[in-house]
């Protein structure tokens, strides 16, 4: 998508950190993280969110869940524990639309946090 943030990101026009990356995935650190640890995932392909799934193979949907179990391995997290949190629509408050896992950890979370 032309004007989408996270497709700008994926085709390296917006810089991000990089923390992980597959044939169907992309991670990377939030800008503003809300833990010690926070990490955005997305498909390579665009949906808007969890209700575009239609728009993504049942693969590409498994991988985005293998990629947030793999960024909280590497960043330290998958032991002591995290959260993964998809926010979808307005009343989430998701503010860019193209589909994001959320992945929170490295301190003790609290129950509203992302
Ligand atoms: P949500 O509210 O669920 O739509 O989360 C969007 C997240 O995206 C939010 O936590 C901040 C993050 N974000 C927004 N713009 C950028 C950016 O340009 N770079 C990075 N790394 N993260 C961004």
């Amino acid at each position: 998508m032309e004007n989408c943030l996270f497709c700008r990101i994926l085709r390296g026009e917006i810089p991000s950190a990089k923390v992980y990356e597959d044939e169907f995935t992309y991670a990377f650190r939030d800008i503003n993280p809300m833990a010690a640890v926070h990490c955005l995932v997305i498909p390579k392909t665009h949906v808007d969110s969890l209700n575009g799934l239609d728009g993504l193979t049942d693969r590409q949907l498994a991988a985005c869940l293998h990629a947030c179990r793999e960024v909280a391995r590497l960043e330290g997290v998958d032991k002591s524990g995290y959260r993964v949190v998809s926010n979808c629509g307005d009343d989430a408050c998701q503010s860019v639309h193209h589909l994001h896992f959320h992945v929170l950890g490295g301190q003790k979370m609290h129950e509203a946090m992302a």
